[in-house]
């Protein structure tokens, strides 16, 4: 009980500490926008605002930053604008957690104080030394004509604060600039260094482009990640080739770690990587693309000696594997000693416009934190919703071997379902592939174009059939999170398309919403398929056969709002599809930066 009262106490002080309020003075024009734009009513409604996904009081956030875990507390810094709910006036908000779902705000971590900062405090990571002392690198922009970006470190000023209050810069900052051919202008997100136990070296990664040109034909430059090597984390050099290039434009938000072979769902520590365990490990290089806005993943080699990596599949860096196919960007992953495992966060911007964020004072949130492991098959992640959200998990209700017939839906009530967990088990007979509708071989390289020319409301064979979620009571306004079965035009195993199509989530016109779309890469023959959707008002996130295929999508319903958004089970296929088993939760709100 008294240890429960502790808990409850630095809970209330942290809140308390999370109290500093900013002051709004520089967004004049913006604010005349928004009042002038007469935004729906819908869009500034505090029910619209999510409820358990990782966000400020208010203003806008961007990057995840430097996540860690110190003395039984997880930390998240994140880009953060002090004075508005646009991009701008960056420094490092800095919150803490003992669960990675109750999170409490301190006062920013680092804000722009130095001349290699003075103008912007932009993306980095953390590294624990081997004493335990966590050191962040980042971005600071030092010139603001050009962007001139160089990399700073920072301390705590008292290792024996477990919530790591204090951020000193050392005098000896910066300690990584642009030189060589590198373009000062693209040069940034330095990731968490590794050290090899066999040479006791620190290694880490600035994302950046190779050349300053195009490439032949008018190609974007090669985006390049640049190896920097230090003993002392403190004198770095460059290693003479990038870890790895590609023609794709500016990396963004480079990361770069070792998953197990085996699996299981353990995460690896990248400093206990020795060049014989090394053996039974892969490399996951992930960039953030800046021209397409997407974090993109390879699966691959790393060969210590040479400092290169190599992606298994030739062609991987042009399959262009995401972690999401939907709205989530410049995200960071974190191995956790305390359950041992790797942790993915993800930035998800707003999908309004930015006059409605103006006016409802907040843009951006973090996706629910995602376990990362490698599938069996060695050719990607898979990505789970970390334990501890099902803490969240109230009410429930649940359908079980429930039949839809071709072209009914199936409404899920019972519970409110506009802050939800829901998870669903599908099943149709082996046999009604054969009714699959064909692939059309010019978009089988293209979920995204398939999905914008099949969409939720386009009869299909085996599928479309899922989740409406958000919708109202006249269904009028849904999303659709939904799979279709397609046959290859040339034979060959059934081909599974995963979408969020949002097209119907909101009466209001000013939205941006793209149908978001990956293939599933699964055996599709048992006839069985499962989804699990996180929903939290203006945020629906979906996990496609345990988590093969993801995706965020931002939806802003005008009607499916509180206690009007409805759940519903669609098939808008030929083939009947079953449910064997639906369970969806209502989910609390957990304490959130005092938001
Ligand atoms: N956001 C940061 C940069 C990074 C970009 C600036 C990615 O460091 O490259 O806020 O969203």
């Amino acid at each position: 009980m008294r240890a429960l009262g502790r808990v409850v106490w630095a809970w209330l002080l942290l809140l308390q500490l999370a109290g500093a309020s900013h002051v709004v003075h520089d967004y004049e024009s913006l604010e005349a926008e928004a009042a002038a734009a007469a935004v729906p009513p819908s869009i500034v409604d505090p029910l619209m605002r999510t409820g358990y996904h990782f966000q400020p009081r208010k203003n806008w956030i961007n990057d995840p930053n430097a996540p860690l875990y110190y003395k039984g507390w997880y930390h998240l810094f994140y880009q953060y604008n002090p004075k508005g709910a646009v991009w701008g006036n960056i420094v490092w908000a800095h919150s803490v957690s003992r669960d990675l779902i109750n999170w409490a705000a301190l006062k920013p971590a680092i804000e722009p104080s130095i001349p290699s900062d003075k103008y912007g405090c932009w993306s980095g990571s953390a590294t624990t030394l081997p004493d335990g002392t966590p050191v962040i690198m980042y971005t600071g922009v030092s010139r603001s004509d050009v962007n001139y970006q160089v990399q700073n470190v920072a301390y705590p000023r008292n290792t024996s604060d477990p919530l790591l209050r204090e951020w000193v810069k050392p005098s000896h900052n910066p300690i990584i600039v642009p030189r060589g051919g590198i373009n000062a202008t693209q040069f940034r997100d330095p990731t968490t260094a590794w050290r090899a136990p066999e040479d006791g070296r620190w290694r880490l990664l600035i994302g950046s482009v190779a050349g300053t040109g195009r490439g032949r034909g008018g190609a974007p430059p090669r985006g390049a990640a640049y190896v920097y090597r230090s003993r002392d984390f403190r004198r770095w050099t460059r290693a003479r080739r990038p870890l790895h290039s590609a023609a794709t434009g500016m990396w963004e938000c480079p990361d770069f770690y070792p998953v197990g072979t085996s699996g299981r769902r353990a995460g690896v520590e990248a400093s206990s990587v020795s060049a014989a365990s090394g053996k039974k490990v892969k490399y996951v290089l992930k960039n953030s693309l800046d021209l397409r806005r997407y974090d993109y993943y390879t699966v691959g080699a790393y060969d210590r000696a040479a400092e290169r990596y190599v992606p298994d599949d030739p062609a991987g860096d042009e399959r262009h594997l995401r972690y999401d196919y939907g709205n989530f960007y410049a995200s960071k992953t974190f191995y956790d000693p305390a359950k041992r495992r790797r942790i993915l966060w993800g930035w998800a911007n707003e999908s309004d416009t930015a006059a409605d964020d103006v006016a409802k004072g907040w843009a951006g949130i973090q996706a629910i934190p995602r376990t990362v492991w490698l599938d069996p098959s060695g050719k990607q992640l898979l990505q789970w919703p970390i334990e501890e959200v099902e803490a969240l998990r109230g009410k429930s209700v649940a359908l079980k071997d429930t039949v839809i017939k071709p072209g009914q839906h199936v409404e899920v009530a019972g519970i409110q379902t506009a802050q939800a967990d829901v998870e669903v088990s599908f099943a149709f007979e082996a046999t009604s592939l054969a009714s699959a509708e064909a692939l059309d071989p010019a978009m089988a390289g293209d979920a995204q174009r398939l999905c914008g020319a099949r969409g939720a409301d386009v009869g299909g064979g085996v599928g479309p059939f899922g989740l409406w979620v958000l919708a109202s009571a006249d269904r009028q306004e849904r999303t659709a999170v939904f799979f279709r079965v397609f046959r290859p035009a040339h034979g060959g195993k059934p081909v599974v398309l995963m979408c969020t199509d949002p097209i119907k989530s909101s009466l209001n016109p000013n939205l941006y919403q793209p149908t978001f779309a990956g293939f599933v890469d699964t055996d599709i023959s048992n006839g069985k398929i499962s989804l699990r959707s996180l929903i939290d008002r203006s945020v629906v996130e979906s996990f496609g056969a345990g988590g093969k295929t993801c995706i965020l999508s931002r939806v802003y319903p005008s009607l499916a709002i509180g206690k009007n958004a409805r759940l519903y089970v669609f098939n808008g296929g030929k083939a009947e599809v079953r449910v064997s088993r639906l369970t969806a939760w209502e989910m609390k709100k957990p304490l959130m930066n005092g938001a």
